[in-house]
């Protein structure tokens, strides 16, 4: 058990201090805007909100992968959101995303401008407006759902529950990590048993489910996330590491994961991103930081 000093919640719980650990400054128990600010808005008729964590790369590979097929109408601008600076708490951004949270999308292609927030929502309007990545027979169709669902469930877990308690939070709670170290094995258990029966989460076609999974789950399998490979011990999962390799191996996915990037290898970040071209001239290597 902890060595914390014991807690007694009182009746009624206030906010009377930060609570602590990285992203504190953040956290509000209120939602709504907190500031007057207009988003930017690019000439294409996608406009994306976002920044390259997990939740926001699902939504940049999604945009690459369709325009690997072809689908110019997936043109996008992408722009930054710091979400440590509280930009998604600016009126332009709640106004996209009542839950001021990123990646929020406008789809601009049409008469009426239309809103799109949470990674899940987002990958399925964007499946079906294309008509890709999303199996059209009814049984498959539905695995793909069901582990895109899956993972909508599941993800907070891992990053809510034993990212915050493994790496962010301001003391190391032995309770909590072991609870959410043992849920994450346990999911990536779920993943690679249904792997080694396919190639593909849903079966034998590559989905929106591989790509809302593979940023969370695939880049754990990495060890790219919370510092937690050798915790997890995950090179054990033996199929989830051919599948995260498979994924990864894919030029939209290479891509997908630059867009919004302002951490890491400066080659590897994409700020924003406007043309296609953008990733040859406007990396973070080439470009001079502001001052
Ligand atoms: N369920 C949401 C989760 C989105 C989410 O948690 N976004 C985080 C970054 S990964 C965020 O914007 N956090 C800012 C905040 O909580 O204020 C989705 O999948 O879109």
């Amino acid at each position: 058990m902890t060595d914390q000093p014991a807690y007694e919640p009182p009746t009624i719980w206030t906010w009377n201090k930060e609570s602590g650990g990285r992203f504190a400054s953040i956290n509000r128990p209120i939602a709504g805007s907190t500031h007057e600010k207009e988003l930017p808005t690019g000439r294409h008729p996608l406009q994306l909100y976002s920044l390259a964590t997990p939740n926001g790369v699902k939504v940049t590979v999604m945009l690459e992968e369709l325009l690997a097929l072809g689908h110019t109408g997936a043109e996008y601008d992408a722009w930054l959101i710091r979400i440590n600076e509280g930009d998604q708490f600016g009126s332009g951004f709640v106004a996209v995303n009542p839950n001021s949270k990123i990646p929020a999308l406008m789809d601009r292609s049409g008469p009426e401008p239309i809103r799109v927030f949470e990674s899940g929502a987002i990958l399925l309007y964007l499946a079906e407006k294309f008509g890709a990545f999303l199996p059209a027979d009814t049984r498959a169709r539905t695995e793909c759902l069901s582990w895109l669902f899956w993972q909508m469930g599941s993800a907070p877990y891992l990053g809510g529950g034993f990212g915050h308690f493994y790496a962010y939070a301001p003391a190391k709670i032995e309770y909590a990590i072991d609870r959410f170290a043992m849920e994450v094995k346990r999911q990536l258990d779920v993943l690679d048993r249904r792997l080694a029966e396919v190639p593909y989460l849903a079966g034998g076609e590559y989905t929106i489910a591989d790509i809302a999974v593979w940023p969370w789950y695939g880049l754990l399998a990495k060890g790219e996330i919370y510092g937690a490979g050798e915790f997890l011990q995950v090179q054990e999962y033996k199929n989830v590491q051919r599948w995260t390799a498979l994924i990864g191996d894919r030029p939209a996915v290479q891509r997908g994961r630059m867009v919004n990037r302002v951490f890491g290898d400066p080659a590897g970040q994409l700020p924003e991103r406007h043309e296609a071209s953008d990733f040859d001239t406007k990396t973070g290597d080439k470009i001079e930081a502001p001052k």
